[in-house]
């Protein structure tokens, strides 16, 4: 492991008992908070048969009923809203497949927190001052880039605006400010990874680190990257509704993303049942986020899907790690029967040799599936004994993962479309 510093070293190693403590305190004075302040919240609380004085212990959030996306709608957009309108500063918002965007405020003091947040996160994993952080999401109603401008420059960290696309701009600006450390999605940067390597740039660029997230990516995703940038990539989980990224960090273990505890309550239930699965079992995150001011939520079901991992973090961080997600419980789609979450996918095809960077998966019926695959150029040299034989150890290695045969069609570099934010992976035909 490499060396990491902190930013916060007494509330990110707190003892564990001091933690719970403090976990408990800002739950009764949120459960309170909301009960007080927000309607909605007092309903669903009295139709629980629940009170604010009722919650005694951690394990007593249990008592509360879940909050999901469509009380994110009820009375829209302020139906949430624990602040005088006043109070507000800002808003961001996510928009989900379908309909009105959720609508996310903050005040003041939420923006403060996130930039305290995501200020651990960098510190955590070696950026400081004198670092460049090159901010390739989208500034705009999106919390991604935002956010984590807050937190760099409150570290002292030179952050360049950049924004999402216009890659050539984007190896530019890398060069003219020496850019060490990069912040976009994990489907971007195998596309701009996959540019720096068609360019033979690389040892032109100073890049040390990447923060990747948004979006589900798997583990040969994050060391494909890695190789091809030589440079340490770090997963960074978060939603709009908990305040957006650096809810999750992974720290330089590298095993786990660690969840800020004294900002955030978890729990992992059943995605059906709504029941707590044990330690280290998959299932939905909820989040309870214990100090956002104009909007908290209570028991907020996520619908990503991870586990807890139970071990202490050698980084000496007491505060729980997840796994990286597993994908949204809203992204599985059924062929023949069989339960496949598109991660799956990518990870087999991301571990395969001559494999590039970019793939779709289209749902055609429901007994069958096509992955299309961009393949490295070598491999369209008219050898087609050579092609036959990628195509087939693709199709084998999805089988051995998923259960089921795809139908697999390779295609060259660039015909995919790149995308310069979260990817669409999957294109549902039977929907359209
Ligand atoms: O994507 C916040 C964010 C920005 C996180 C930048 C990280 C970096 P939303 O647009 O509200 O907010 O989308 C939240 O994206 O519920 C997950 O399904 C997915 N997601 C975010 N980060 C990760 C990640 C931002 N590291 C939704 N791994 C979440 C897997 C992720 N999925």
């Amino acid at each position: 492991m490499k060396d990491g510093s902190f930013w916060n070293k007494k509330v990110e190693c707190l003892p564990e008992k001091e933690l719970r403590k403090l976990q408990l305190e800002r739950l009764q004075k949120i459960v309170s908070y909301v009960y007080e302040r927000v309607p909605h919240y007092r309903k669903k609380f009295e139709e629980a048969g629940v009170k604010p004085e009722d919650i005694k212990s951690l394990e007593d959030v249990r008592k509360l009923p879940f909050t999901t996306k469509e009380d994110l709608f009820v009375d829209y957009p302020y139906g949430l809203l624990a602040v005088p309108k006043e109070e507000i500063v800002r808003v961001h918002t996510s928009s989900g497949t379908t309909g009105k965007p959720k609508a996310i405020f903050f005040t003041k003091n939420d923006i403060e927190l996130g930039a305290e947040l995501i200020a651990r996160c960098l510190v955590m994993t070696g950026t400081t001052r004198g670092d460049v952080l090159q901010n390739s999401m989208t500034y705009g109603l999106f919390t991604g880039a935002f956010v984590m401008h807050y937190g760099a420059e409150k570290v002292g960290v030179f952050v360049v605006p950049a924004g999402p696309g216009n890659t050539e701009r984007q190896l530019e600006l890398m060069q003219l400010f020496g850019t060490t450390c990069v912040h976009m999605t994990p489907s971007y940067a195998l596309y701009v990874a996959s540019l720096i390597a068609e360019r033979g740039i690389r040892d032109r660029l100073n890049l040390k680190r990447a923060y990747l997230g948004a979006e589900p990516y798997s583990e040969e995703t994050r060391r494909k990257i890695e190789e091809m940038l030589g440079i340490d990539v770090y997963n960074c989980y978060g939603l709009s509704e908990m305040g957006g990224p650096g809810v999750g960090f992974e720290c330089p273990a590298k095993d786990g993303l660690h969840i800020w505890e004294d900002a955030y309550l978890i729990e992992v239930v059943n995605p059906q049942t709504g029941e707590p699965v044990e330690d280290g079992e998959v299932g939905e995150l909820v989040i309870t986020s214990l100090c956002r001011e104009a909007m908290p939520l209570i028991r907020y079901r996520t619908r990503d899907l991870t586990r807890v991992i139970p071990e202490p973090c050698s980084c000496g961080r007491t505060h729980k790690r997840i796994s990286r997600m597993l994908g949204r419980a809203d992204d599985m789609f059924i062929v023949k029967g069989v339960n496949i979450f598109p991660q799956q996918i990518e990870s087999v095809l991301m571990g395969i040799k001559g494999v590039a960077q970019n793939y779709q998966i289209v749902l055609e019926g429901y007994n069958d599936f096509l992955v299309r695959v961009e393949i490295e150029k070598e491999f369209f040299d008219g050898r087609i004994e050579r092609l036959l034989q990628l195509k087939e150890e693709i199709t084998e290695k999805l089988r051995d993962e998923i259960q089921v045969r795809p139908k697999v069609e390779l295609v060259e570099p660039g015909t995919l479309p790149v995308s310069e934010g979260k990817a669409k992976r999957v294109i549902d035909k039977r929907k359209l």
